[in-house]
C-alpha cells in the first residue's frame, strides 16, 4: 500500500515552557529541547509537534501570538529556531509548528490597530458587535468584552486577552496563508491546528465549531500553502464524528491528513456538563468509540491519551500508585497498536503523573484560574474547586519535564516557573533509560514496531468480545493476526479465546503465553501473533 511519511511515523508532542530550560531562567527553551534531540532521536519519533513558540504576552502561555513571525525571547530567537528545524532532520525529526489562527493575542498589531476606531483599516479582521449576546467564554464568563476606546463589544471564545478573527474577511485569509507559507518555506513538517473547527463560526446564529463555511475555508487554505507539499495537517476538532473527521481527511477532499477527535475524552464527561465534573472511565464506552473509530474508511485518524491541556493518564484512568507502571504500559499498548498516526506528550513516556495542586499559589493556567474566580463567586468551596483542578486541571500536564534526580529533576539551574513533582526522584528519563523493564523501552519498541510492520499500519481492526474491563482487539494483514489484549482494571480478569499464540509481540507481565484461556493480572496487556 502506498502511504504518506505521516501514516507510519509517531509524534512526539513538546511543550516548551516545560521541556528542557537551557539558560537558567526556570523557562524552557528551544536550546533546551535541541539539547535532547539525541533523546528523542533514541526514543525513534519523526515528528515533534511543537506547542507555540510565537512572540506573546503568554496569557495562555503562547497560545495568544502576538506577532506569528517572531519567537518569544523567553524560547530564544530565530536563528534558534531554524538551528532547532536543521538539527531534527540531521536526526530524521521534523517540526510541526502549531497554528493559532481562531485568534490572536490583543498584543498582536492588527488587534492594537483594529481597537483603535470603528473605521480603522483592521477593525474587521475581528468580530465586533454592539451588545453582547448570550455567548460564554471557554474560559468561564460572556465572550464578549467592552473595549472603551468605542464603546463596542469584541468577542473572545477563550480568554479576553484572545480576540477571534475574523474569518468572514478574505484579507484574514491572505494574511494567515501568506504566514503558512513562510513557515513552510523554512522547511517544517506541517502544521496542528489550534480549536480549527471554531474558524467557520456564526455568532448571530450561535454556531461556534462546525459551522456551514468551514471546510470551504479549509480547502482554501490547503490550495493556497501545504495541499502540493505532502505535509502533516492536524486539526484539534472537539465536536467531530466520523463523519465530520472524513470531511476533514478524506484525501479527495483536500483539506488536512487527519484530525484529533476526542471522544474517548469526553466519554466520560457528564451529559451536557463539561470537564471539571468528569467522572470515572468506562471501558466498554471506551471500547465503542474506539471500534467505531477505527471503522475510519475515507480519512486517517491521529491516536493520543495526553496533551497539555489534559491530565496525565497514568493518573486519570490509570493507576499512578503501585501499578503505575503497569498502567502506564497497558495504556501505551492499547494505542499504539491500532491504526492511525499515534501522539506521544512529553513525560508520558516514563508515566509522569498528575501534581497534587493543594493552594491557588501552585497553579498558572488560565483556564483553572478563571473557573475557580467564577465558581467562588458562585459560592462553591475553595475545596471542591482545588479536588477539580487536581483531577483535571491543565497545570497537570505542564509541571516541569523529569530528567534526572538532580535539583528541580534536571530541568533548570533556577527556579521553575510550575513547580516539579516531587516523585522526580523516581520518575524519571535517567532512571528509565538505565531500566531495560521502565515504560519508556515499552515506548521505544512500539514505535519500532510500527515502522517495521505493517500490520501495526494497515492491519484490519477487530474488537473482540471479552469481559468489561478488557479491551482486545485483533489486527489483521494478510494472512497474518496480531491479537491484542489489555486488562484496563485493577482487578484480575478472565480472557479467553479459541485462537492459537504464536509469537509474543509484547507485554508488560512476564510469562508464557502458550494458552489464551488465562487470568488477566491487573493493568497486563500483550500484544501476539495468532492462528
Ligand atoms: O484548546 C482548545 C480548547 O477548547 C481547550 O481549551 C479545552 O477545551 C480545554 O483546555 C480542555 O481542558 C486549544 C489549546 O490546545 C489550548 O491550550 C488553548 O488554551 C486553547 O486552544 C486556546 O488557544
Ligand atoms: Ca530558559
Amino acid at each position: 500500500m502506498k502511504h504518506h511519511w505521516w501514516q507510519k511515523t509517531v509524534v512526539y508532542q513538546i511543550y516548551p515552557r516545560s521541556f528542557m530550560d537551557a539558560n537558567g531562567d526556570g523557562i524552557g527553551d528551544l536550546q533546551g529541547i535541541i539539547s535532547k534531540l539525541d533523546y528523542l532521536s533514541e526514543l525513534g519519533i519523526g515528528v515533534i509537534w511543537l506547542s507555540p513558540v510565537y512572540q506573546s504576552p503568554m496569557d495562555d502561555n503562547g497560545y495568544d501570538i502576538s506577532d506569528y513571525r517572531a519567537i518569544a525571547d523567553i524560547f530564544g530567537t530565530m536563528d534558534d529556531m531554524d538551528m532547532l528545524i536543521s538539527e531534527a532532520r540531521q536526526r530524521g525529526i521534523k517540526i510541526v509548528m502549531d497554528l493559532v489562527v481562531n485568534h490572536t493575542s490583543d498584543e498582536h498589531a492588527w488587534f492594537v490597530e483594529a481597537r483603535q476606531s470603528k473605521d480603522n483599516q483592521y477593525r474587521d479582521y475581528y468580530i465586533w458587535r454592539d451588545e453582547p449576546n448570550e455567548l460564554e467564554s471557554i474560559f468561564s464568563g460572556s465572550a464578549w468584552t467592552r473595549d472603551e476606546q468605542t464603546g463596542q463589544y469584541y468577542l473572545h471564545l477563550f480568554s479576553r486577552r484572545q480576540p477571534d478573527l475574523n474569518w468572514e474577511n478574505p484579507k484574514v485569509h491572505q494574511e494567515v496563508f501568506a504566514m503558512m507559507n513562510d513557515w513552510i518555506d523554512k522547511g517544517i513538517g506541517g502544521f496542528r491546528m489550534d480549536v480549527i473547527d471554531m474558524i467557520g463560526k456564526e455568532i448571530d446564529r450561535g454556531i461556534t465549531a462546525n459551522g456551514p463555511k468551514l471546510h470551504e475555508y479549509l480547502h482554501e487554505m490547503n490550495r493556497a500553502t501545504f495541499g502540493d507539499k505532502d505535509l502533516l495537517t492536524v486539526g484539534e476538532t472537539w465536536g467531530a464524528t466520523p463523519e465530520i473527521a472524513e470531511l476533514y481527511s478524506a484525501p479527495e477532499r483536500e483539506e488536512l491528513s487527519m484530525v484529533f477527535q476526542f471522544e474517548h475524552i469526553t466519554s466520560t464527561y457528564p451529559e451536557h456538563g463539561e470537564k471539571w465534573e468528569a467522572g470515572a472511565l468506562s471501558v466498554p464506552k471506551l471500547k465503542e468509540i474506539f471500534e467505531k473509530w477505527q471503522g475510519l474508511k475515507k480519512g486517517w485518524n491521529s491516536l493520543f491519551w495526553n496533551n497539555h491541556d489534559l491530565p496525565r493518564v497514568v493518573s486519570n484512568w490509570g493507576n499512578d500508585g503501585v501499578y503505575r507502571v503497569r498502567s502506564a504500559k497497558a495504556f501505551a499498548i492499547l494505542l499504539h497498536l491500532m491504526k492511525g498516526t499515534p501522539y506521544i506528550y512529553q513525560g508520558e513516556e516514563i508515566g509522569m503523573t498528575n501534581f497534587p495542586f493543594q493552594t491557588v499559589d501552585q497553579l498558572n493556567d488560565v483556564e483553572s484560574l478563571n473557573m475557580r474566580n467564577a465558581r467562588l463567586a458562585k459560592g462553591v468551596s475553595e475545596e471542591k474547586i482545588m479536588a477539580f483542578i487536581r483531577k483535571v486541571g491543565r497545570d497537570n500536564a505542564r509541571t516541569p519535564m523529569q530528567w534526572s534526580n538532580e535539583s528541580q529533576a534536571g530541568f533548570t539551574t533556577g527556579n521553575p516557573w510550575l513547580s516539579v513533582n516531587e516523585n522526580y526522584h523516581d520518575v524519571n528519563v535517567k532512571a528509565a533509560l538505565a531500566d531495560e523493564s521502565s515504560i519508556f523501552y515499552t515506548y521505544k519498541k512500539l514505535i519500532a514496531l510500527r515502522k517495521m510492520n505493517p500490520w501495526v499500519v494497515d492491519g484490519e481492526f477487530k474488537l473482540i468480545a471479552t469481559a468489561d474491563n478488557v479491551f482486545a482487539y485483533v489486527r489483521k494483514y494478510e494472512s497474518k493476526s496480531y491479537l491484542v489484549v489489555v486488562n484496563l482494571s485493577d482487578e484480575e480478569n478472565e480472557f479467553a479465546s479459541g485462537f492459537v499464540p504464536r509469537q509474543v509481540v509484547i507485554q508488560n507481565v512476564e510469562r508464557k503465553l502458550d494458552d489464551l484461556r488465562i487470568t488477566l493480572k491487573p493493568w497486563e496487556a500483550f500484544a501476539v501473533e495468532v492462528d
